[in-house]
């Protein structure tokens, strides 16, 4: 019998809680062929990266997955074999007492945030027990290295991704509108939250000496975009063109097509946690923009993953990807926009190279789904 699996995911803000349970739940069921079922309770938020999803829906099926409306009261139901709590999101009272009286206890794993930071290892799978009832709580914390819970990326996603270059990058492009860019051209993505460096970087990108196209999905920079160029709004479809710099909104897109936007830029900005492991397995340049934490928290996270990530690239093309992500963050100590953007600049066939290295690199580290599945089948032996 194949296992049940229930995950449960409570949307906070932004997409990354939403983008993270869909992508594992739909990993597990399609790769591992088990039966899962997805527990949300904001089904407006999910349908924003998956069109697919009806909001109004209590039970609907979505690519082998069953989605459930979380809702309350917490329907009565036996639960899974694993229950996974994506990011401490706090099971339902009603569901925990009826884990509680299954034969065995179903296993419960709490699904952590994804950091390079190297004390991700020691707490990996450590346990901890309910103070009430007889069941135990496992920290699953993805991460860099192999003796973590891995990255969240799919098996055929290196093939996936060479595919789409090699046959429909041309098309793609089409879709959205643009024709195929020229050989001097930069075509850059930008995700992002507000950013104060923002119309630093947008004035840097104007006065640069070859073209370059931003492609920025709807969302919450736009505001910053509008101001920059002096109008009160921008829609997806609107075009402008400052110096060397052409801004183009586009809709926001459900999660496969927003992978090929990677796939199909030369250089990806990205933010939070599931749009940067896909930027860096698009096997191109990225510049992270951590989710801001109070008391700085976040400014760890981004030094932690720049550290890793620049390992055997040269100093000085080390140096200028380290400092346009840090000027991007807001760090204190890092050279202002225009200089870090012209090293970059400088760098980019070096930067470009190591991240065609990083993403084969990133192979190494083992996969979310494959250790999850690894960990449940020891623990329910
Ligand atoms: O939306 P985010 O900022 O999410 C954040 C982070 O995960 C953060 O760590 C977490 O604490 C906070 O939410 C609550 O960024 P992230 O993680 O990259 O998630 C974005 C998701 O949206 C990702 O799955 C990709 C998807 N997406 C689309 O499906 N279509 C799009 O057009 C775009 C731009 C993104």
């Amino acid at each position: 019998m194949r296992p049940t699996w229930d995950l449960f995911c409570n949307v906070i803000d932004n997409y990354g809680d939403i983008g993270v349970a869909w992508r594992l739940a739909r990993g597990l069921a399609r790769e591992h062929k088990l039966i899962v079922r997805l527990w949300v309770d904001d089904l407006r938020a999910f349908q924003r990266i998956w069109p697919a999803v009806d909001p109004d829906a209590v039970t609907q099926r979505c690519a082998d997955v069953e989605v459930r409306a979380w809702c309350a009261p917490f329907a009565e139901v036996t639960p899974a074999q694993v229950v996974i709590e994506a990011f401490g999101c706090a099971l339902p009272e009603s569901y925990l007492d009826a884990m509680a009286r299954q034969s065995p206890p179903p296993l419960w794993i709490n699904l952590e945030y994804l950091s390079a930071e190297s004390w991700v290892a020691e707490h990996h799978g450590l346990p901890s027990p309910h103070p009430r009832l007889p069941l135990t709580k496992y920290f699953f914390f993805p991460g860099y290295t192999p003796n973590t819970g891995g990255l969240l990326i799919e098996r055929d996603l290196s093939a996936c991704r060479d595919t789409f270059r090699q046959d429909s990058a041309a098309s793609f492009w089409r879709q959205l509108g643009l024709g195929a860019p020229t050989p001097d051209e930069l075509r850059v993505s930008l995700f992002a939250y507000e950013n104060p460096a923002l119309p630093a970087l947008l004035d840097a990108w104007a006065a640069d000496t070859r073209p370059l196209t931003c492609l920025v999905p709807e969302g919450r920079v736009i505001p910053q975009l509008a101001a920059w160029r002096g109008v009160a709004d921008w829609q997806a479809g609107d075009v402008y063109q400052r110096g060397a710099l052409r801004l183009h909104v586009l809709p926001f897109s459900d999660q496969d097509t927003y992978d090929r936007l990677l796939w199909a830029c030369d250089l990806n900005f990205v933010r939070g946690e599931d749009s940067c492991v896909r930027a860096q397995a698009a096997a191109r340049p990225l510049v992270w923009q951590a989710y801001p934490q109070a008391g700085r928290a976040h400014w760890d996270k981004l030094d932690a993953l720049r550290a890793r990530y620049v390992e055997g690239l040269p100093r000085e093309a080390a140096q200028a990807v380290g400092d346009l992500w840090r000027c991007w963050n807001g760090l204190p100590d890092a050279p202002p926009m225009g200089p870090s953007w012209a090293a970059w600049r400088a760098q980019q066939g070096t930067i470009e190279a190591h991240a065609r290295g990083w993403a084969v690199h990133l192979g190494t580290v083992g996969r979310l789904t494959d250790k999850l599945v690894d960990f449940a089948e020891n623990k329910l032996k």
